[in-house]
Parts: C-alpha cells; sequence; structure tokens
C-alpha cells in the first residue's frame, strides 16, 4: 500500500496517519515530524527548518525532497509507506514522480481531508493550549493556510486528474474519520 495524506493544516493528517499505518502495517513519513525531530535535536536539518516553520512558510523544496528521497529509499517502505504532508508543492510531486519511477513502484491512492475551515483553527488553536507548538499561534495558523492555499491546493486537482484522488469527509469525531479512511482505502483499485 503506497498512499498520500493530504489536507490542510489541522485536517487531522498526522492524528489519521497514526490509524492507517497501524493497520496497514506501513511506515508513515510524516516532513513535519521528522523536522520537529531534527529541531529538538538541533541538527543542521533542524535549524534550516526551524525558521520557515516558526513563520508557517514550507521549508525549501531541495531539503524537503532530499530527506524524503533517503526515507524512501530505506528497507522497511519496501512493503509501502503513507506520506504525511508530502507532497506540498508542485515541485515535490515532480520530485516524488522520479523518486517513485527510480523504485519502480506506483502510488495507490491519495486521500485528501476536506475539514470546514472554522474547525481547521479551532483544532490547532486547542493543540496551541496543550503542545504549545511554536507555529500554533493565530498569526501562524492562518498565515498556514493561505501557504496551503496557495501553494498545496492545486495539487489535488492533479491527482484527480491522475485519477488516484480520492476525498474524505474530515469533520467530525476523530474514530469517525478513520472509518471513513479505511471505507475509502478499501476502494481504492476496485
Ligand atoms: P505538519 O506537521 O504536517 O503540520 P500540519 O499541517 O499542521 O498538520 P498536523 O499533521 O500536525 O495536524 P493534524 O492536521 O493531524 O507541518 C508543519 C510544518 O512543517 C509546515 O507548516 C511546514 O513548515 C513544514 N513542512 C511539513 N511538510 C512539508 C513539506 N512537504 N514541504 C515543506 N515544508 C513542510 O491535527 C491538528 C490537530 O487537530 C491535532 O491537535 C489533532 O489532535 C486535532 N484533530 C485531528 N483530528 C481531529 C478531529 N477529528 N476532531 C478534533 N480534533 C482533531
Amino acid at each position: 500500500m503506497r498512499l498520500i495524506l493530504m489536507g490542510p493544516p489541522g485536517a487531522g493528517k498526522g492524528t489519521q496517519a497514526a490509524a492507517v499505518c497501524h493497520r496497514y502495517g506501513i511506515p508513515a513519513i510524516s516532513t513535519g515530524d521528522i523536522f520537529r525531530t531534527n529541531v529538538s535535536a538541533g541538527t543542521p536539518l533542524g535549524v534550516t527548518a526551524q525558521t520557515y516553520m516558526n513563520a508557517g512558510e514550507y521549508v525549501p523544496d531541495e531539503v524537503t525532497n532530499a530527506m524524503v528521497r533517503d526515507r524512501l529509499t530505506q528497507p522497511e517502505c519496501r512493503r509501502g509507506f503513507l506520506l504525511d504532508g508530502y507532497p506540498r508543492t508542485v515541485e515535490q510531486v515532480k520530485e516524488l514522480d522520479q523518486m517513485l519511477a527510480d523504485l519502480q513502484v506506483q502510488l495507490n491512492g491519495v486521500l485528501v481531508l476536506n475539514t470546514d475551515p472554522a474547525a481547521l483553527i479551532q483544532r490547532l488553536l486547542d493543540r496551541a493550549r496543550t503542545e504549545g507548538r511554536a507555529d500554533d499561534t493565530e498569526e501562524v495558523i492562518r498565515r498556514r493556510q493561505e501557504v496551503y492555499a496557495d501553494q498545496t491546493a492545486p495539487l489535488v486537482s492533479e491527482y484527480n486528474a491522475r485519477g488516484i484522488l480520492v476525498s474524505v469527509n474530515g469533520n467530525g469525531r476523530v474514530d469517525h474519520v478513520t472509518d471513513r479512511i479505511h471505507t475509502a482505502i478499501a476502494r481504492l483499485g476496485r
């Protein structure tokens, strides 16, 4: 199973990626999580990523692409993977196409979580209270939504044109969204 999970900040990508990966026994490649781990460890990658993330901007494509290429070539990804939050730009789509061609594998589907805009902001403000992430201030949350609309939303049409896009209602309880995702995955390729 090779999947992409897309959706605006707060749509539930990280939350649902964990459930999907548990069910299918595949690793989640979450670019946001990898960046945060590197920021915490103070690695050179983390130092580069931190400035962009704290401002709500995307980390430069060449940095993100190299990181994903490295992960996809590791043995744990041979049985499949779920890309959580990657690709996010047209350039990343092109690069991912090349990585998959090099590995001689294809995507099974691209899941996009559609969640009401007001709920997105509220979820992230709630998370700010519990986790205190540097990019969960109201100003940065709004900037992240703008960046998504500008740079990532166009990717939905691209994958739709390829016939591999599945839209999933991201509103409501976490377990209800998980059930919808499992139903959508079960229908893939039929
Ligand atoms: P991410 O870590 O991907 O952050 P995100 O878009 O906010 O999504 P996240 O997965 O954390 O939140 P989720 O929707 O699951 O990216 C962070 C930053 O890293 C980016 O802004 C960028 O700077 C950089 N980055 C990452 N990938 C990149 C790339 N490819 N290229 C360039 N830069 C990149 O959940 C949000 C909250 O909602 C959680 O608190 C969760 O508990 C809650 N929630 C989830 N589902 C819910 C539900 N059904 N009901 C109620 N609450 C729910």
